[in-house]
């Protein structure tokens, strides 16, 4: 078997003019991209990206969920394949990295084998998951949670976005819903390459962060009912201000998150107020609560106390309030036998790593319920991301998707 070189690397400028040329489709309004799930946008992205593995020689599998399966074969047509992907869809004021680096490294890794003429036993299969973001329609990692068995398939067709469309009706709208039932696909392992979106990388100069863990999440969407009445005539001690009691709850949201400190996290990012206009009191508000921690524990104290401290509030304001959890999963620890694959192919090629727990959720905390799975992470400049001017060098994408280059390889096993 030839051995798994330090000469054995990717092609790092076909890689980043690949990211460049997908963050011309649905760019942003500042230098990043908006190409929401299964928006006209996330269709043209599917297509550039079903080309391109066609041109690299794969053959492209599509499930009923929209996921994307692009199949190098190996020379054990029996043998599980190793899939290795990501997502394509952005958030709306979305980086041009945030899940693209993951699916594309994917893609360079099989461009890089053909280059190579390297065939492995186990066939791989690169990967697309829809609706990662989980933004349009919560919750997030919604088709890799669909695979995992996690969510039924009807449930995650009647979600609805804002203006009340069905990730069903879209789905078949765009025209990219396969016939492949979802989850029938067995693996051999899983891995995913993303940004850490988060600064620890960078901050401590290491070029690769080896994931050990995910930490887990909760979303609760509150909706607090109070009266709209006009914000000029209307007495203060006779007001129901559903906005004023929102803003409470949010206050109660960062003291419980900070109580759990250093490494728990809560905000809402997701608010809506109606009527939303100037004049009016807010008589209703509905927000999405999103708390997370390495620790179940903490997760499970934090939503508990934020309905202690609503009701408290909700009570003390006269106002209603009701929640409903519309997203979550548990603290993750990713595969040994995967992740020794990662530390190991970081170590081969001389690249600085250190052990991380992903701050963000990945397809990849899914798929780990149904195969084994790992994550590798590259550094993005100052931790941001979820922000247009997401940034990473082209030096970040080429040493993460050359770890992901060996650790897919190894685990895929080259045939002579
Ligand atoms: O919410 C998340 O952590 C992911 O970016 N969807
Ligand atoms: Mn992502
Ligand atoms: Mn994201």
């Amino acid at each position: 078997m030839t051995a798994l070189g330090q000469n054995l690397k990717i092609n790092g400028e076909r890689l980043w003019d690949s990211l460049m040329e997908m963050a011309e489709i649905g760019p942003g309004v500042a230098g990043g991209n908006n190409r929401q799930t299964l928006t006209d946008e996330d269709a043209e992205g599917r297509a550039l990206f079903q080309k391109w593995c066609e041109d690299a020689g794969c053959t492209m599998g599509l499930d009923q969920m929209g996921n994307m399966f692009a199949r190098r074969e190996g020379t054990d047509p029996d043998a599980l394949p190793v899939y290795v992907g990501s997502h394509l869809d952005t958030q709306p004021t979305g980086g041009k990295y945030d899940g693209v680096l993951g699916v594309l490294g994917g893609l360079e890794i099989l461009r890089s084998l053909n280059d190579m003429g390297i065939k492995t036993r186990h066939p791989i299969v690169v990967t697309n998951f829809t609706n990662e973001e989980g933004t349009r329609y919560a919750p997030a990692m919604l088709s890799s949670g669909v695979f995992a068995g996690i969510h039924t398939q009807d449930w995650a067709y009647d979600r609805e976005d804002a203006e009340g469309k069905k990730f069903g009706d879209e789905l078949n709208r765009i025209g990219w819903r396969g016939e492949e039932e979802v989850g029938a696909r067995k693996m051999h392992a899983f891995f995913e390459l993303h940004i850490e979106q988060g600064p620890i990388l960078e901050a401590e100069e290491k070029d690769i962060g080896v994931v050990t863990h995910g930490q887990g999440l909760s979303w609760t969407q509150v909706t607090i009912t109070g009266k709209d009445a006009h914000t000029g005539s209307t007495p203060m001690p006779m007001r129901r201000n559903a906005g004023l009691a929102m803003a409470r709850v949010l206050e109660a949201v960062d003291e419980i998150a900070w109580s759990h400190a250093p490494h728990a996290v809560g905000a809402a990012g997701h608010i809506d107020v109606y009527p939303n206009s100037r004049n009016v009191i807010p008589g209703q508000v509905v927000f999405t609560v999103d708390f997370r921690s390495p620790d179940l524990d903490v997760i499970t104290d934090m939503e508990n106390r934020l309905r202690v401290e609503g009701d408290k509030i909700a009570e003390a304001m006269g106002v209603e309030i009701a929640y409903e959890k519309v997203g979550g999963f548990d603290p993750v620890t990713f595969d040994e036998g995967c992740v020794t694959a990662v530390r190991s192919a970081a170590d081969r090629l001389g690249y600085s790593h250190i052990d991380i727990i992903s701050g963000a959720g990945h397809d990849a905390c899914w798929i780990n319920r149904v195969a084994p799975t790992a994550m590798v992470m590259c550094p993005c400049v100052d931790g941001l991301s979820h922000n247009e001017a997401e940034e990473i060098s082209p030096e970040w994408a080429a040493a993460g998707t050359n770890v992901l280059f060996h650790a897919v390889v190894e685990t895929a096993e080259i045939v002579e």
